[in-house]
């Protein structure tokens, strides 16, 4: 199996010092062999909760330093994926990030459309696995409120939008050919929540990761096309109105036989409880 875009573009924590590759800049260009990326330009107000990170000091202002997608779950909370915040990636720990922020209700990266908000606190979430890719997310806090119309809801476990065959729309401003087109525009695909069993066969383990079906979900369209991909990292996969992932890794993109690995929302929501549980009830159990 070839290596898979997510790992040659973001490599994980533990592999930092090994790496100095700058996403999106020294990607490898997903295979010629007529990868569809079929999504189609939308209006940031069609899925108000999608946030591009940036830093300009580290990416170049020509996309307004755009690295990775994010989602609004809450005023001040923006999910994005673990793999976005790697010290590979940034160069440094998110916390010293002078100019990290998140870009909200913005369609064109290049116009003042929307807000800037400076990055107040960013957490990986410390059960992340850079070898498998499970649990790969992380929690931002920003330094200032989002309208509550930019927020989704996330979908907690046995939330029927996690049904196969559920269609969803997965929006961010990552390639639009699979091979290195990085629109200034907002993007979104239609893609459908498929059967975890697609996914443990084409990701049964190996270079590019391993399908989890517990904390991953796997989405597209068996027949390949619409797919999220590479820039899109951490961005939102919305069905039936709520957060059901985020776009996590994949091989390829849009490629018949290799779905969209997300991030299950679920697990997410699992691993937020957990934590704010442990810190406001620390003996409660008896
Ligand atoms: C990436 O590198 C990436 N086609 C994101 C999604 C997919 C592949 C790669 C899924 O950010």
């Amino acid at each position: 199996m070839r290596r898979s875009v997510a790992r040659s573009l973001i490599r994980p924590l533990a592999l930092a010092a090994a790496m100095t590759v700058i996403p999106l800049v020294n990607a490898t260009p997903v295979a010629a062999d007529s990868v569809v990326v079929g999504g189609f330009p939308i209006d940031v107000s069609q899925a108000p909760w999608t946030v591009a990170l940036s830093s300009r000091d580290r990416f170049g202002g020509t996309r307004a330093g755009q690295f990775c997608g994010g989602v609004a779950v809450a005023r001040t909370t923006v999910l994005t994926a673990a793999h976005c915040l790697g010290e590979d990636v940034l160069g440094a720990p998110p916390s010293r990030m002078r100019d990290l922020k998140v870009i909200a209700g913005r369609t064109d990266l290049l116009s003042a459309e929307g807000q800037e908000i400076p990055v107040r606190d960013a957490r990986i979430n410390p059960g992340y696995d850079s070898e498998t890719h499970a649990g790969d997310f992380a929690v931002i806090t920003l330094a200032k409120e989002l309208p509550q119309s930019a927020v989704v809801p996330m979908a907690s476990a046995g939330d029927p939008a996690y049904t196969p065959g559920t269609e969803a729309l997965v929006s961010g401003w990552g390639d639009t050919s699979g091979a290195g087109a990085y629109p200034r525009t907002l993007h979104a695909a239609r893609v459908r929540v498929l059967a975890d069993d697609l996914c443990t066969r084409a990701y049964p383990g190996g270079p590019d990761g391993t399908y989890r079906a517990d904390s991953m979900l796997c989405a597209g369209e068996p027949a390949g096309g619409p797919d999220a991909c590479q820039g899109d990292s951490g961005g939102p996969l919305v069905a039936a109105g709520r957060l059901v992932g985020l776009v996590s890794w994949g091989s390829g993109c849009g490629r018949p036989g290799n779905p969209g690995v997300y991030t299950r929302v679920s697990d997410v929501v699992r691993g937020l409880g957990a934590a704010s549980g442990s810190q406001k009830r620390p003996q409660a159990r008896p």
